[in-house]
């Protein structure tokens, strides 16, 4: 790998930091979400705010390059006034000084999915007002921390946020609107248009990208009727995103499908035109797994609810209705929480998005859950490691077919609470004992990534 490679491993800031209602911090649409509906919550988490020393500690012993981390808006600002809280501009600030003491490289998500409730209130991201507020955020970060971080993400995953929130209605706000989802999804991408152009303007020495849920699309066959609902499809999972983000475009024939339908009279020529000027440095891609598609052929749309990768056995198909639809593989292997084992679709992929965009790449997410008992003395993670070795190993492979990918982060550090999922849906690298002040506990797999990134990938079994 490329001299410099960032080697290291990623958390969101509502799944790890606990704390929900200390230092100033305000509450975000998840805190009354799961409130209001006594569901499992983040109030603890992993307990990073109180304990982020010992996780960077781990991450330096552990070889780690760099580490990828959110912030929380809540923490920032207070309210709609814009009133900044000192306390959360400090603890970032701490996280970022006790990264580069120890020489590790921070990557910031400005935006991972905890908005303020105040700003939920006034219509959340259907709302122009929300990009203005994104904007205030933006100028904040950059101007406090901009000269400390060199690499910087608009957003994590738009498309999670806003297809789950707004069109299936699993996550806050709950809402099942087609009309509310393009909104949301027009407005996001507007706002980090804008916040690229900040960035831009204030001349700072880092580049700045945005963070995709990436489905690369595959076919069942190779029929022009295959192909047609593959486009859907890639247009559904991928392009108003990633087109968006670095060419500056939407894309023409789903404006003009979504046109036929919709009201787009919200979208006006000067957002068109911040979009075409401010395009990303680079691109994130989070991959779980590959989309396999085939031609639509009647019925409801019909969307699963489940929360990781794109692939999911067990529950009902999507069909998205005159789109396409979207089926799983009976052959493939599946993890327990039902996403399919498919680094291939990591390989292929990477050089998809190399091939079409040309642009520098950092596999901002990619992991693997399971139920795990970490009571143990030390927890044996070997199908951790085995899935881990073969998608780094794909990596290597799209490098060496000539893709430009930079860096590589394991979601997660250590284990986090993972939306709806709950506590148990274990992900990390360390195990986090919830019965036990969250304790710590490395697992074998963050002894086996030690070496790969002190190695530089050279110990990956090919
Ligand atoms: C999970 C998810 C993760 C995270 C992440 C997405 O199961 O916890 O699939 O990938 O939720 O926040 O960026």
């Amino acid at each position: 790998m490329r001299e410099n490679f960032l080697w290291g491993t990623a958390t969101a800031s509502y799944q790890c930091e606990g704390g929900w209602d200390e230092g100033g911090r305000v509450p975000s649409l998840w805190d009354t979400y799961l409130h209001n509906n006594q569901l499992e919550n983040g109030n603890v988490a992993s307990d990073h705010y109180h304990q982020y020393k010992e996780d960077i500690r781990l991450m330096k012993e552990g070889g780690h390059k760099s580490y990828r981390f959110s912030l929380a808006w809540p923490r920032l600002i207070k309210n709609l006034e814009g009133e900044i809280n000192p306390e959360g501009v400090q603890f970032y600030h701490n996280i970022i000084d006790e990264c580069l003491t120890n020489g590790i490289e921070p990557f910031v998500t400005i935006f991972h999915w905890d908005l303020p409730q105040y700003l939920e209130d006034i219509g959340g991201w259907t709302s122009r007002r929300v990009v203005t507020a994104y904007e205030e955020l933006a100028k904040l970060v950059f101007s406090e921390y901009g000269e400390k971080v060199t690499y910087w993400t608009t957003f994590n995953e738009p498309r999670y946020y806003v297809f789950s929130g707004y069109k299936i209605g699993n996550y806050p706000p709950g809402v099942n609107d087609t009309q509310k989802t393009i909104e949301a999804s027009f407005y996001m991408m507007l706002a980090n248009a804008k916040a690229i152009k900040i960035y831009k303007d204030m001349n700072l020495k880092g580049e700045i990208g945005i963070v995709h849920s990436y489905a690369p699309i595959f076919g069942v066959d190779d029929s022009l009727e295959t192909k047609i609902a593959m486009r859907n499809a890639d247009n559904y999972f991928n392009n108003w995103i990633l087109d968006t983000a670095i060419k500056g475009e939407l894309p023409i024939d789903m404006l003009t499908r979504l046109n036929d339908k919709y009201d787009l009279s919200f979208i006006q020529t000067q957002d068109l035109q911040d979009m075409k000027e401010n395009t990303v440095d680079f691109i994130g891609l989070n991959y779980y797994a590959r989309a396999l598609i085939r031609p639509y052929s009647g019925g409801e749309t019909v969307l699963r609810i489940n929360n990781s990768g794109s692939s999911a056995k067990g529950t009902s198909k999507v069909v998205v209705k005159n789109w396409f639809e979207q089926v799983w593989d009976p052959n493939s292997e599946f993890t327990e929480w039902d996403t399919e084992i498919f680094p291939q679709g990591l390989y292929e992929g990477i050089l998809m998005a190399h091939k079409k965009y040309g642009i520098p790449i950092y596999v901002t997410e990619n992991g693997v859950a399971d139920y795990e008992d970490v009571s143990v003395e030390q927890v044996n993670d070997e199908k951790r490691i085995a899935f881990l070795n073969d998608h780094i190993d794909a990596i290597i492979r799209a490098v060496e077919a000539g893709a430009d990918v930079r860096g590589y982060y394991i979601w997660s550090t250590m284990d986090l609470y993972s939306w709806k999922n709950g506590c148990e849906k274990r992900y990390g690298l360390v195990a986090i004992d919830w019965e036990d002040n969250c304790k710590r506990k490395p697992k074998n797999s963050y002894y086996w990534y030690k070496k790969v990134c002190e190695s530089n990938g050279e110990m990956i079994e090919r």
